[in-house]
């Protein structure tokens, strides 16, 4: 454990934490959900929707073969964007294990196609200078002592009470613990942990969902940080504390608590599933891929973007399109995004503000005709340019003055306006 605590600047950071500046700096991240689920290509919970039995989910892991898989290229694909870490998923909720673990046979070298795909995909990125995070799951659907609960492919209600009474889950949590112990011993530096998911608060009458005391939570982050002293922990754990991670929603404004802020992180899909989904239609566009990632930044957050791989181990052309979409915004724009965030000044309708330092980025969703106001800002802009050419862009002191609705009313705006060029860059 670190010897020299961090001062509290964050709401939910604890002084034993690793330091998170370069995470709050880098701002953009790839989430890769990758599994047996992916040749399934039907949602990555398709085990519990259809209430599959771990023998009859076997299939998936006998003709798990991701032949075109290339650790490389995804890592470039990453980089192009703009992404500066990834997150990648060691083992979902069907219990599948993508590393070469000693634990357990239930694993990517016991399949065809026989290689340790992490220590890859781990070394692919970082040599593309990317920091490494690993999703590992906490809940374990295929594991036969993790006792059912109400997430668990049903059978139904009666056979649950009865096989709990022989379910172990002792025996789990060595599994779990050992695993994590793997994962942080032998990839060398892990930068990000991610842990997927505790959900104490719901009840299914028969059963309890499972937290902290299940997981062993405090005891599996000690460790986690004796191996790794520098490395951020997300809140998923059931301890109050870690990289808050709210999951397809943004909120309204920069989270906070006790006058302190939160570090926080959204993780957002392209088309509503985590894992490869061949039939889902439901992909949102580059443009509002590029808008969630802008009101990320401008809220303090971080976005941390989905890709589920098909099953010959591909990203489908339908996310490498958006990427490479936002992979040229990235370039020309991500002075906007690294290193910034929420400005105190209140941008315009249909605006968002990032700021870095004294240069303050106004993103605007809709293009408005030719002139935008920007309140409070008079007396403060020495200069205004378009970001994707540097042009110059006009701007001059609003005079309240100028505005009178009647003898008695001034209205009392103080701003600036920003004469804008007719035609809108065609970059967004
Ligand atoms: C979890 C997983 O179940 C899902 O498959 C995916 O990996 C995602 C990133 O994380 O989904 C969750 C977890 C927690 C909540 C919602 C979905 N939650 O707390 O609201």
């Amino acid at each position: 454990m670190r010897t020299v605590p961090n001062e509290k600047k964050y709401a939910n950071w604890p002084a034993q934490y690793g330091d998170p500046e370069w995470f709050l700096h880098d701002r953009f991240g790839l989430f890769i959900h990758f599994g047996l689920y992916s040749p399934a290509a039907r949602h990555e919970w398709f085990m519990t929707h259809e209430k599959i039995h771990p023998d009859g989910y076997r299939k998936y892991f006998e003709h798990f073969e991701p032949d075109l898989l290339n650790a490389k290229e995804w890592a470039r694909t990453a980089k192009q964007a703009g992404m500066k870490y990834f997150v990648i998923t060691t083992k979902h909720h069907e219990g599948f294990a993508l590393w070469d673990t000693r634990l357990s046979d239930y694993k990517v070298s016991n399949t065809s196609i026989k290689r340790d795909l992490l220590r890859e995909i781990i070394d692919a990125f970082r040599g593309e200078g990317l920091k490494v995070g690993l999703y590992h799951s906490l809940i374990d659907w295929y594991h036969p002592e993790f006792t059912l609960d109400g997430l668990h492919p049903q059978r139904n209600d009666e056979d649950f009470k009865e096989e709990n009474i022989n379910r172990n889950m002792n025996k789990y949590l060595d599994l779990l613990h050992g695993q994590v112990r793997e994962l942080l011993t032998d990839y060398g530096k892990i930068d990000y942990i991610w842990f997927d998911f505790s959900y104490p608060h719901r009840d299914w009458g028969w059963s309890k969902g499972k937290g902290a005391n299940d997981w062993q939570s405090e005891k599996l982050e000690k460790m986690v940080l004796d191996l790794q002293p520098d490395i951020l922990i997300n809140d998923r754990l059931d301890l109050n504390r870690g990289v808050t991670t709210p999951e397809q929603y943004q909120p309204n404004e920069p989270v906070e608590k006790d006058g302190l802020p939160v570090i926080w992180e959204a993780c957002q899909t392209m088309n509503g599933t985590w894992g490869y989904h061949r039939d889902n239609l439901d992909w949102k566009s580059t443009g509002m891929l590029l808008k969630m990632l802008i009101d990320t930044v401008s809220k303090n957050g971080n976005l941390l973007m989905n890709v589920g791989p098909n099953g010959r181990g591909e990203f489908d052309s339908r996310s490498i399109l958006r990427l490479q979409g936002i992979g040229e915004w990235m370039r020309l724009h991500s002075r906007s995004i690294y290193g910034a965030k929420h400005s105190e000044y209140k941008a315009p309708i249909d605006c968002r503000y990032t700021q870095n330092g004294n240069r303050l980025y106004l993103h605007i969703f809709s293009w408005p005709f030719r002139h935008i106001h920007l309140e409070g800002l008079d007396g403060k802009v020495k200069y205004a340019q378009l970001l994707n050419d540097a042009s110059e862009v006009h701007f001059r002191e609003f005079d309240p003055e100028e505005v009178i609705t009647s003898t008695e009313t001034k209205i009392d705006i103080h701003s600036v306006v920003l004469d804008l060029p007719v035609q809108k860059p065609d970059v967004l």
